[in-house]
């Protein structure tokens, strides 16, 4: 099972990011993700085999995590798999910390993976024709935050069907 783990929206920031997404797929054309799937992935597991994925469930249903805050501010993109996102300006040093400390959890579970340099971002279009986002109208968005997901991702012709396997605790 292809898996990984992400915080995911609630719903009135969903839309929000949603009206983004449409401002982009104007100017950049693409691929549009569709509102439910949109979210931060922290780690990307790739393909999990079932012993480890219920060491993974219980994992994840133990953790509470440090409540934490991260301001979206800025338009950016991936050249190579023609990605436009919505990210921060800033470096977010709780949002580090976090992927910090899953990946430390992780690797002590048998996982690795850990990218060298963590870029979050929200994907909002793939396969863009136009990586254009400099005139893109500038939004600030907060997104509190208390929770993790451990995220089953199905490929299918019509895109990713995401379906959660486990939630972290809330304080
Ligand atoms: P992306 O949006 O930048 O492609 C599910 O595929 C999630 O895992 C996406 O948020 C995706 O990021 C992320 N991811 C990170 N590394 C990946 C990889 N090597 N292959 C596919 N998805 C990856």
């Amino acid at each position: 099972m292809r898996l990984f783990i992400a915080l995911t929206p609630p719903p009135e920031l969903r839309s929000r990011f949603g009206e983004l997404s449409d401002l982009a797929q104007a100017r950049c054309g693409g691929r549009r993700m569709p509102d439910a799937n949109l979210h931060l992935t922290l780690a990307f597991l790739g393909e999990v085999g079932p012993a480890r994925l219920e060491a993974l469930v219980h994992w994840v249903e133990q953790q509470t995590l440090p409540p934490g805050c991260w301001t979206l501010d800025r338009w950016g993109c991936f050249r190579a798999p023609r990605i436009v996102w919505i990210g921060g300006g800033k470096p977010e040093p709780t949002l580090q910390r976090l992927h910090d400390r899953l990946w430390q959890a992780l690797a002590a579970l048998g996982f690795e993976g850990e990218p060298s340099r963590y870029v979050p971002h929200i994907t909002l279009l793939r396969r863009a024709e136009r990586l254009e986002t400099r005139e893109l109208p500038a939004f600030r968005i907060d997104w509190p935050y208390r929770q993790v997901e451990l995220i089953h991702s199905l490929t299918g012709p019509g895109g990713s069907r995401y379906t959660t396997l486990a939630r972290s605790r809330v304080a």
